[in-house]
């Protein structure tokens, strides 16, 4: 049982993206400005393609939100494609204004567009690109605010920074130039941290509660995550070495390593959660990838479209927000109420 939940919808070149989310006690205090600093750091990032020149996201709460504090109803956000007034035709909801412009059959080899067209029964490769376009990871950054507000106000804090573009461990600049000027594109790793957690968020008791499980599915998720990893990846160590022994002084329990990542057995167990992952380079490319052309099965080269060289930064802040909403929904669950007041005193 989630009582953090929420739904989002809306095309890449569609009107808007929209969320709403559920499960929000009142009282708790959520300050747009914080929600709209998040989607400008996930706009920005070394390597974003022409896009983000078109955009720049706002977002617009139309419910759940009154004199900036939640009023434990729904609460919508929704952000405006400003680029939608280029593609209205295109995107348009009426048969008749149907046109081929933009429409494509050459699927992108690493892309969702060959399984989407056979599972989804689509000749235009527009209706699978339209909504697995990672844009609709805008309007998640906003919903990962809000769960990111409202753990603030337990002291629970987020910090992350990115540990590898491509194969360079630092001139990521130069890395994403070099790859930018080959039409090419470019992954990397990142590492997010959440400290101050209280102890026992997930649980033992069950394989579909365990919180390291429920982190691993909404990071690897994100479109181009092929790795998730909590802590130290434990390859090639001892159980000596990697397991974190614990100490006391003045009854308190202390450790000097963290490789577990502040997760044992599914729970939490004080330590901050670090988790790093690895995205993929985007398969979107000027340097056309072999594929085939699904309108008559021949051999041809992948469809291009203006694309990002490198957007793991952006990655790494929507990797945040998707684990700021796991969190909240813990926290929620183990201190129970229907509004901060009563929250509060549970965790006290
Ligand atoms: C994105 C918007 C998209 C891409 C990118 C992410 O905009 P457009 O398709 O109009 O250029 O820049 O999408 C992908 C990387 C992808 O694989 O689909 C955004 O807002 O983040």
């Amino acid at each position: 049982m989630s009582n953090f939940r929420f739904l989002t919808a809306g095309e890449s070149h569609g009107k808007c993206l929209t969320a709403i989310i559920e499960g929000i006690p009142s009282g708790f205090d959520i300050n747009p400005d914080f929600i709209n600093n998040e989607l400008k750091r996930r706009q920005q990032g070394y390597g974003r393609g022409g896009r983000m020149n078109i955009e720049s996201d706002v977002v617009d709460i139309i419910s759940g939100i009154r004199f900036g504090k939640t009023l434990g109803s729904p609460i919508t956000l929704v952000i405006q494609n400003k680029d939608y007034e280029n593609w209205q035709k295109i995107m348009s909801i009426y048969p008749e204004d149907y046109t081929e412009e933009k429409s494509f059959t050459q699927c992108r080899p690493g892309h969702a567009d060959y399984a989407g067209s056979i599972k989804y029964n689509q000749k235009d490769l527009r209706n699978i690109l339209e909504r697995s376009s990672a844009r609709k990871t805008a309007i998640e950054t906003a919903v990962g605010a809000v769960a990111k507000q409202i753990l603030e106000q337990f002291g629970i804090k987020c910090l992350s920074k990115i540990i590898q573009i491509g194969k360079a461990t630092e001139n990521f600049e130069q890395e994403i130039d070099k790859a930018k000027e080959q039409g090419d594109s470019l992954g990397g790793k990142f590492e997010i941290i959440f400290e101050n957690l209280p102890v026992g968020l997930g649980s033992c008791m069950h394989w579909d509660r365990a919180l390291d499980g429920k982190i691993a599915q909404a990071v690897m998720s994100i479109p181009a995550i092929k790795v998730v990893e909590i802590g130290q990846n434990p390859i090639g160590f001892y159980g000596s070495e990697y397991h974190d022994e614990m100490f006391i002084k003045d009854e308190k329990i202390f450790r000097k390593t963290n490789n577990a990542g502040g997760i044992e057995g599914g729970m939490t167990n004080g330590e901050p959660l670090i988790v790093k992952a690895v995205m993929k380079p985007i398969p979107t490319m000027k340097k056309t990838l072999n594929t085939v052309d699904l309108s008559n099965m021949t051999e041809t080269q992948a469809h291009f479209e203006r694309s990002d060289t490198c957007a793991v930064e952006s990655c790494c802040v929507v990797a945040e927000a998707r684990i700021a909403c796991i969190l909240v929904d813990e926290v929620l669950q183990k201190f129970g109420g229907n509004n901060y007041k009563e929250i509060i005193k549970n965790k006290i």
